[in-house]
């Protein structure tokens, strides 16, 4: 692999200066590491051996196309979720077990589990810490799939404390992954290259049931402060992305949680096998033998090429040109795909609970509409990418971004139906109050959204969506006046995924 070899493996700070920012930030750090410390020491009787750190992200772009293969642009962001950990020093404890208790302990109950890495996360009991054991899990699958020396069992102490918020779109499901493959890793004294944690960080969050695509973790541990990255996948690389300075990046919380985990069946994954779908009709219709199409189509990506030689023919580049051509309007019922492919759908994706468990769910796949955002989503994030390397003044490139955002959220909206009524209100107000562009920004169906504004214009624009969004709520007690600096904020690129040996 190209590069510096300290620069691509998981940092090791010795100071809290290294990633928090010179000022308050730094004394909000300070404070937060030694409660961290304390409530470690209270709970197990030791010391924490290390911290890890990871954090949030906020996709600017390209929403819904990582697990589809296409590149995505999001920023780390300054909230993050941190671990103190240390292995345990109680020999009586047999056998040995993982202890995960939080710093917020009335929402977060303490959980053990025995130090058993191929046990299953038990997905009918859907605990905060079965993230923790996702990444337990996953290091050890990295190991074995290495062929690296796997240590026996030893039991784990930890206590987590997280600011990223809940349900936002803003990833704090795979901060916690990260953190804690970071976190045991450091533990363990095992080093791992970036890309290696991002990859296997995104492939262990699966055991939580959803078909993640692998844009949170990448951003985690591969963000550098200061830029967005564009993120690449197979294989996951990152580049840098300088954002205009002009501008600024406005987070807001629609306050309507997204339970991706919960809701998988019928959303987030039910997305994922409708643009499988997709792919195989297409490449059926494309005339690819169908058995190959049921075997070897996963992905709208792997349709592309047939896609764009078929546009070929018709004076185009786009792979959309066939979706116009091929794919219908109206939803389609499961026979009528089974007819085109010929195959049982449930026999085509026998090897996925998940995928089956969304067989289940629908009984009809708009793929035409889930296509059409794939293939235009991919492309706006590269509209998005030129336009920052572009020469053109200022202005015009903040007008640009903002047009761009705002056709996403149309398509996410419209074509994707990953939008909800309170994301769709945000998002206006966003609009009416001077923001260049709007849309909401993860998953959806509730969460964030996040606003183009210029640099100037930041303060006047976060008192009026407070004014307009979030004073009603505080008159009718839903939320607290006190809280509403972690509901709407400014936000600049933070760093990456850490270890802190304090
Ligand atoms: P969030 O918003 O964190 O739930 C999810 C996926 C991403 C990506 C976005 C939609 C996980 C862990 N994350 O993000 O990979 O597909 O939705 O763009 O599943």
């Amino acid at each position: 692999m190209a590069g510096n070899m300290e620069e691509d493996t998981i940092p090791v700070f010795t100071s809290l200066s290294d990633v928090y920012e010179e000022g308050p930030q730094l004394e909000v750090a300070k404070a937060r590491y030694n409660k961290l410390k304390h409530k470690f020491v209270e709970l197990y009787g030791q010391e924490p051996e290390i911290f890890a750190r990871a954090p949030g992200r906020v996709n600017l772009i390209g929403e819904h196309i990582d697990y589809e293969g296409y590149s995505v642009l999001p920023m780390a962001i300054r909230q993050d979720t941190v671990v103190a950990i240390g292995r345990s020093n109680n020999m009586q404890e047999n056998p040995p077990m993982l202890h995960i208790a939080n710093i917020d302990s009335e929402e977060f109950k303490t959980c053990s589990f025995q130090a058993d890495p191929a046990q299953e996360v038990n997905l009918e009991n859907h605990v905060w810490a079965n993230y923790f054991l996702c990444g337990y899990k996953g290091v050890f699958e990295y190991l074995a799939h290495n062929a690296q020396d796997i240590r026996p069992p030893v039991g784990l102490n930890a206590v987590v404390d997280g600011t990223v918020p809940i349900g936002a779109g803003l990833s704090s499901s795979s901060s916690l992954v990260c953190v804690s493959v970071i976190a045991i890793c450091g533990a363990f004294n095992l080093s791992f290259l970036k890309q290696d944690v991002s990859e296997f960080s995104c492939t262990c969050e699966r055991h939580i049931g959803t078909q993640s695509g692998g844009m949170d973790q990448a951003i985690s541990v591969m963000a550098k402060r200061g830029v967005a990255k564009l993120i690449d996948f197979n294989p996951i690389q990152a580049s840098d992305v300088m954002l205009p300075k002009g501008g600024s990046f406005v987070i807001a919380n629609s306050l309507t949680e997204s339970k991706k985990a919960v809701t998988a069946a019928t959303n987030y994954n039910n997305r994922v096998v409708e643009c499988r779908l997709a792919a195989m009709v297409l490449a059926a219709k494309l005339k690819m033998p169908l058995q190959e199409a049921t075997a070897r189509i996963h992905t709208l990506s792997d349709v592309e090429g047939l896609c764009v030689a078929y546009a070929s023919t018709r004076g185009s580049s786009s792979p959309l040109v066939a979706v116009e051509d091929y794919l219908h309007d109206a939803p389609y019922t499961t026979e009528e795909i089974e007819e085109i492919l010929q195959e049982n759908l449930r026999t085509v994706m026998a090897k996925s609970p998940s995928s089956l468990a969304v067989l289940s769910a629908a009984s009809n796949f708009k793929l035409f509409q889930r296509a059409k955002h794939v293939y235009s989503e991919a492309n706006r994030v590269h509209l998005f990418r030129a336009a920052t390397q572009s020469n053109q003044e200022e202005e015009e490139v903040l007008q640009r971004l903002g047009k761009l955002m705002n056709e996403s959220h149309t398509s996410c909206s419209i074509l994707y139906e990953c939008s909800c009524p309170e994301l769709e209100n945000l998002v206006d107000i966003c609009r009416r109050n001077g923001a260049l562009g709007a849309r909401l920004t993860g998953a959806g169906w509730g969460g964030c959204v996040v606003a183009l504004v210029k640099e100037n214009e930041v303060p006047s624009f976060i008192t009026a969506l407070k004014e307009v969004y979030y004073y009603p709520k505080v008159k009718k007690g839903s939320i607290k006046i006190e809280d509403l600096d972690l509901y709407v904020f400014d936000s600049k690129p933070s760093g990456g995924a850490a270890i802190l040996r304090l």
